[in-house]
């Protein structure tokens, strides 16, 4: 008889994670307290933009072999994917992944396997999840099983990376990884590697932390540049054309709900050691006030300002505007009396309201663009003109043909490019 397994939390990771194995032929009980979530799925509908993914949910749920509920219930396998925010003071939140780990002491049985997905501060299984499960009398690595399998898919290439990623799984001992592997065998076709639970906690975090820090280094080349008046998108072409070098893109800041976050679980245990990992936070966390700063100087001259922001989600063709950089460009621009109207095809709501294209850039006096979505690259600078109040465009992400731009009569800025006085 094939396993049943209960998923924790069905947000980016646990839904596409859930539905895999039950489209993988187990018994899957997706929980998610959330209960405006739990009737969407019920309904074969999703809450996420994520491609390929509401095909997959719906055959999971048409199979019957997952079912969604605001409940948890015994099962043989549980996996924790549930959020790990950070707090204002950029200490890790570990209410939900404590949350979690008292909703399965409540079920644990004898020979279940608990594994933790979510990204983690190093020693969580040890010192969080261990002492609450053990708390039912049953001993982890003797009585049940636990281990991290900590996620490693971008959003936006979630269903492929899913499958074709490796894996880093560590056991709290080696039968526990042994079993989290063999359990995730089933569908990833990648490396899975073995190892302690500390370890892969600690992988997962570099993984992200690697990526803020090569960001920053290109963030800080940008502001260098401009003040050079050369073009850092070129210096970056040029430089990663050497075979040992891959710098990063520059950009309005890093956001999501992972590469601003992961690297603040390492500092936070060890401020005095992780000096680098905190200077590139805070280099990429100033990086919208940078952003402000150059609209403020192109707005210069131009009475009662209004610009059109292209873009709030945190990157490319994604809905997601958790840590998104755009939200403090808009507080910014909202502090220095800039009127802004937003637009963003694939965000359905915002705090400061949304428009459609049209509506966005009339009357405008600058195009500001803000994440690289597919769509943008696209627009037509001759359209864009007519209902514009100024040409002017500030390309963030340096993905427009901005000769094109220029032909209809639009000045180009671009982030990293140009002092602008
Ligand atoms: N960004 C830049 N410059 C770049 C790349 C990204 O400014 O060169 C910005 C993006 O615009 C965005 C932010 O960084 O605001 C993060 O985007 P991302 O595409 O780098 O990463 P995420 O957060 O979507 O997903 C990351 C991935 N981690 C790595 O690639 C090491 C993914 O594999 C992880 O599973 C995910 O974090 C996670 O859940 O931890």
């Amino acid at each position: 008889m094939s396993k049943k397994i209960c998923t924790l939390g069905l947000g980016y990771v646990g839904l596409p994670t859930a539905s895999m194995f039950a489209t993988s032929g187990f018994e899957v009980v997706g929980v998610d307290s959330n209960q405006s979530i739990v009737e969407t799925l019920n309904r074969g509908d999703i809450h996420i933009e994520e491609p390929g993914l509401h095909t997959l949910v719906q055959a999971a749920v048409r199979s019957g072999r997952l079912k969604v509920k605001s409940i948890i219930e015994s099962a043989d396998v549980f996996i924790i994917a549930v959020p790990t925010p950070i707090d204002k003071n950029k200490k890790a939140n570990m209410t939900y992944v404590k949350n979690a780990s008292y909703e399965i002491l409540s079920v644990l049985r004898s020979g279940n396997l608990v594994i933790l997905e979510s990204t983690s501060p190093p020693g969580t299984c040890y010192k969080l999840l261990k002492p609450i499960l053990e708390e039912s009398g049953l001993k982890a690595g003797i009585d049940f099983e636990l281990a991290h399998c900590p996620e490693r898919v971008i959003p936006g290439r979630t269903m492929k990376e899913l499958i074709g990623n490796n894996r880093v799984i560590g056991g709290i001992n080696s039968k526990s990884a042994e079993s989290a592997s063999d359990l995730y065998r089933t569908f990833v076709e990648g490396k899975i590697c073995i190892t302690d639970c500390t370890t892969a906690e600690m992988v997962k975090l570099m993984e992200n932390t690697y990526r803020d820090v090569n960001i920053a280094l290109a963030n800080e080349l940008a502001m260098i540049c401009e003040k050079l008046d050369i073009n850092v998108w070129e210096v970056i072409k040029l430089t990663n054309l050497h075979p040992r070098v891959n710098i990063h893109l520059p950009g309005p800041g890093v956001g999501g709900h992972c590469i601003p976050v992961d690297p603040c679980f390492i500092v936070e245990q060890m401020p005095n050691i992780s000096k680098l990992i905190s200077l590139a936070r805070t280099i990429n966390d100033k990086m919208p006030v940078h952003i402000v700063d150059r609209i403020k100087l192109i707005l210069n001259g131009i009475q009662s300002p209004q610009v059109a922001i292209l873009g709030i989600s945190y990157k490319g063709n994604v809905d997601d505007i958790r840590e998104t950089p755009a939200l403090e460009v808009i507080q910014g621009l909202k502090k220095a009396n800039i009127s802004f109207k937003i637009y963003d095809p694939h965000v359905r709501s915002f705090e400061y309201g949304l428009s459609n294209l049209v509506d966005s850039l009339s009357g405008t006096d600058c195009v500001i663009l803000l994440t690289d979505h597919d769509e943008f690259k696209f627009l037509n600078p001759q359209e864009v003109s007519k209902l514009v109040r100024h040409r002017i465009v500030y390309d963030t992400r340096n993905i427009l043909d901005h000769e094109l731009w220029k032909k209809y009569g639009f000045i180009v800025y671009q982030h990293g490019v140009g002092n602008i006085k």
